[in-house]
């Protein structure tokens, strides 16, 4: 098997090399960021778009879940929100004209790049069976060809609803409902690719899958630790927080085999000093080696109980469990099995050990670095280890916060987008819509593709998202998607998965968080969760992309009525035409959201409750928080490897590029590269300049090969390399999963490099 960069694309990927950075935002990048919202959306919209971001009466930023703070400056925006907009908020257009000049064969030939830059979608298309050319088609019939699909499957069970973490809490609402009337829980979504793990490895442990810090927890630490996580480039509202947590005395250890420019030093646009000057905020880079971290804290939390009066025995004994299996197990840590795990020197850790102990209020904040291996669940769970011995959960400064994707992936849970849904909560839906929803699990990504392929799953039916474009193993992917009956996707734009069908297809274009809602009984707004749970309203203001569209809760709505008919007593046409009818639903189905619609009115909205943080008690199956004693793992590397993770480069977003550069690691004009360590490239014979195919390697002996990847000598931990996703999925293996949380173990490839050939 071997993925080939795309041909036919006028964008030639060229990388070049320019100098690595070493202080993130700052002037150019408000420089950037308005000279892409100026290409895409003229003046005035950059204008009328920009301003509205995360204020009061304005939209929620798609570009991540980072919480807003106090919404009253104005420009409350980064690089990459700005990005998001105007990627969003473009005048470019795709009509039925386009697709009728780019047959599926075509556009299955560009780039993920280009796809994306043709613009917003403007009417439902339809791909006949046989049939190359997507030709418009009315609504009507879209939802009477999905009904007639559906109804014509020998199980619910046969038919997958995708969600990507952009949707809305009612339209998420909305499709987990219609999902559950229908008779499936297969509701699989970006989480099961992204924080899965921390949600796995958190509800075990503290008795709720969510973050428990808040904004003004992260300004009042003592220590805040960063692992796994590049914020300059994917959270950058976060070095706001993090700056003002310094300003306040806070230290910050960042743990990464990266040196992330944005994690180095901050140049604050939004004053005149941050941004000539900057504030720098690692005191301490653990400069780790990929999958190390599990053995790194294993031996921090030895080395804390080894330390007289620091564990917080008051809290241990009054609210924990499993204290004393956990400990036998810390104390068996060794140094020697740590510094070949964690590729640090002694000196490091005894430093970071010093600032632990020094700290009365230790935050933990990770993202994809932890949660995308095959340990990132005991991974998780040793740093709650971590926190729960010196008493840093449920109280001010303290805490764990996983640092969420999507702007709304947390909203999307929490109203029952999840394939393993608890009892209560399909009780509580049961009893007020007087239905029976299916009670056994549902599949999550991994397992809707392999039902794909196996021919168990027929229809496959997206809430946004690239589904082929995220998702790992793309030729096995690619194949079990063209084996479905009728795909569907709910889009603002093109991407990959529009290029790779079923038998039949559906685009069903649809309003983005920029655009007006409009409907029978008036303006609508939505509602979104932040990583830090809280709720509030988004609104967009700008004429819709075309006349065509309709909103995320109408289509699903309509889908509904075509599918289920008068037997449905759920009244969705009701939702349609009002939303706060669906959120007074929510108010009786999901805890936490009681008089919705009264609170989401508040400027800022309200904070949903959180047992561990707000009163320092634990749903968990012990009533108390869980200590867990898991072996510790590492990733093993076999001689003339190297470990591959696959990451994201400053101009994309997801599966979205925006942009062929990488700029604060100084590459520019192309994509394909792999960023590996010189001292390993020397040992390799990787010139730096040199082309070469990566080959991954899977246990199971098969082999998966990525070409023509330019080599950048990079100051990347021993033993690692870094290339971008998507250009890489080809290399991780459907198998290749987290155990438990069965998410793709994308950032742990064993790879091994030859010369490209041709
Ligand atoms: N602009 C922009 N913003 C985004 C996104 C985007 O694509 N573009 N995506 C959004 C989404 S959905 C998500 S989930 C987040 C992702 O946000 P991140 O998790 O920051 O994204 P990645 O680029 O995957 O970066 C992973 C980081 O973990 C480090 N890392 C890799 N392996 C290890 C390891 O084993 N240990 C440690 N300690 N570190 C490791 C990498 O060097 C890198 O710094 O961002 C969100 N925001
Ligand atoms: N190798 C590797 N693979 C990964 C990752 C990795 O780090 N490495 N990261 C994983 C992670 S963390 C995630 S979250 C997934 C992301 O997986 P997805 O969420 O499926 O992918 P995106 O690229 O974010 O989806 C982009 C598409 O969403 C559509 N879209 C944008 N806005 C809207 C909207 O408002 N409504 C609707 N209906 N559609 C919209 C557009 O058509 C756009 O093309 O990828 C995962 N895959
Ligand atoms: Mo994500």
């Amino acid at each position: 098997m071997a993925t080939k960069p795309p041909t036919g694309d006028p964008v030639q990927d060229a990388p070049q090399v320019d100098d690595v950075q070493h202080a993130a935002a700052g002037l150019p990048a408000v420089a950037h960021s308005l000279i892409m919202a100026r290409q895409q959306m003229g003046l005035r919209r950059t204008a009328a778009t920009l301003l509205k971001v995360n204020q009061k009466n304005g939209f929620d930023c798609p570009g991540c879940a980072w919480p807003e703070g106090d919404r009253r400056h104005t420009a409350e925006f980064c690089e990459n929100g700005a990005k998001a907009v105007a990627e969003e908020a473009t005048l470019r257009r795709v009509t039925p004209d386009f697709f009728a000049a780019h047959p599926v064969s075509d556009l299955a030939g560009r780039s993920g790049y280009w796809l994306g830059q043709q613009g917003r979608i403007t009417h439902p298309m339809y791909l006949a069976e046989g049939s190359d050319t997507y030709e418009a088609v009315t609504w009507d019939r879209a939802f009477a060809i999905l009904a007639e699909e559906l109804k014509a499957l020998s199980s619910p069970d046969e038919a997958l609803f995708y969600t990507s973490g952009r949707t809305s809490n009612e339209a998420a609402f909305l499709l987990q409902l219609f999902a559950r009337e229908f008779g499936t829980n297969n509701l699989p979504d970006c989480s099961n690719m992204c924080h899965e793990s921390s949600g796995s490895a958190l509800t075990e442990t503290i008795g709720i899958g969510k973050g428990s810090v808040s904004l003004d927890d992260l300004h009042e630490a003592d220590l805040i630790i960063v692992a796994g996580q590049n914020p300059g480039t994917n959270h950058p509202r976060m070095l706001s927080a993090l700056e003002k947590a310094k300003r306040a005395g806070a230290k910050i250890i960042s743990v990464n085999p990266l040196p992330e420019a944005g994690l180095e030093r901050f140049k604050n646009p939004q004053t005149p000093q941050g941004m000539i000057r900057g504030t720098a905020l690692t005191d301490l880079f653990l400069q780790i080696r990929i999958g190390g971290d599990q053995a790194l804290f294993r031996l921090l939390n030895k080395l804390v109980l080894e330390t007289e009066g620091a564990v917080d025995t008051a809290f241990v004994a009054e609210h924990t469990h499993g204290f004393e299996e956990f400990a036998a197990a810390a104390r068996e840590a060794d140094w020697d099995t740590t510094l070949a795990a964690t590729g640090l020197d002694r000196a490091g850790i005894e430093r970071a050990l010093a600032m632990v102990l020094a700290s009365k209020r230790t935050i933990v904040c990770w993202a994809m670095g932890l949660t995308q291996h095959k340990h990132s669940v005991p991974t998780i769970r040793e740093v709650v280890n971590f926190l729960l011995l010196r008493g840093n959960i449920g109280r001010p400064g303290a805490g764990v916060c996983p640092v969420r994707g999507h702007s709304n992936v947390q909203g999307d849970r929490t109203m029952g987008i999840f394939e393993r849904p608890s009892d209560a909560f399909l009780d509580a839906l049961d009893r007020e819509f007087g239905i029976v929803s299916p009670r056994h699990h549902g599949y999550d990504v991994v397992r809707s593709i392999e039902a794909l392929r196996d021919g168990e799953a027929r229809v496959f039916f997206a809430m946004g998202g690239n589904f082929v474009g995220a998702t790992p193993d793309t030729d096995v992917t690619e194949a079990a998607m063209r084996r479905a009956a009728l795909t569907v996707h709910v889009s603002t734009k093109l991407n990959r998965s529009h290029a790779v069908t079923g038998a039949r297809a559906l685009i069903l274009p649809t309003l983005g968080r920029t655009d007006k809602d409009v409907q029978a009984s008036g303006k609508q707004f939505v509602t979104v969760e932040d990583s830090m749970g809280m709720v509030h309203a988004s609104r967009g203001n700008l004429t819709p992309a075309s006349p065509h569209l309709l909103s995320e809760p109408a289509i699903v709505a309509r889908l509904a009525r075509a599918v289920l008919g008068p037997a449905s007593t759920t009244p969705w046409e009701e939702f349609e035409k009002d939303y706060a009818t669906i959120r007074d639903r929510v108010s009786r189905v999901v805890p936490g959201f009681e008089d919705f619609n009264a609170r989401v009115a508040a400027p800022g909205g309200f904070q949903l409750p959180h047992a561990p943080r707000d009163e320092r008690r634990f749903p968990t199956a012990t009533g108390l928080a869980n200590f867990t004693a898991a072996p510790v793992e590492y990733p093993e590397l076999p001689a003339g490897r190297l470990l591959l993770q696959t990451l994201r480069s400053h101009d994309q977003y997801n599966t979205t590029i925006y942009g062929l550069d990488d700029r604060y690691r100084g590459i520019k004009g192309g994509r394909r590269v792999v960023l590996v360590n010189p001292d390993d490239a020397r040992a390799l014979g990787l010139a730096d300049g040199a082309y070469t195919d990566l080959v991954g390697e899977w246990r199971d002996g098969t082999e998966r090969r990525a070409l023509g990847f330019r080599v950048v000598h990079y100051p990347t931990a021993r033993g690692c390399a870094a290339a971008y996703y998507p250009e890489t999925n080809v290399l991780v293996p459907l198998g290749a999963t987290a155990d438990i949380s069965n998410t793709p173990a994308s950032k742990s490839v064993v790879v091994r490099f030859e010369n490209t050939t041709g």
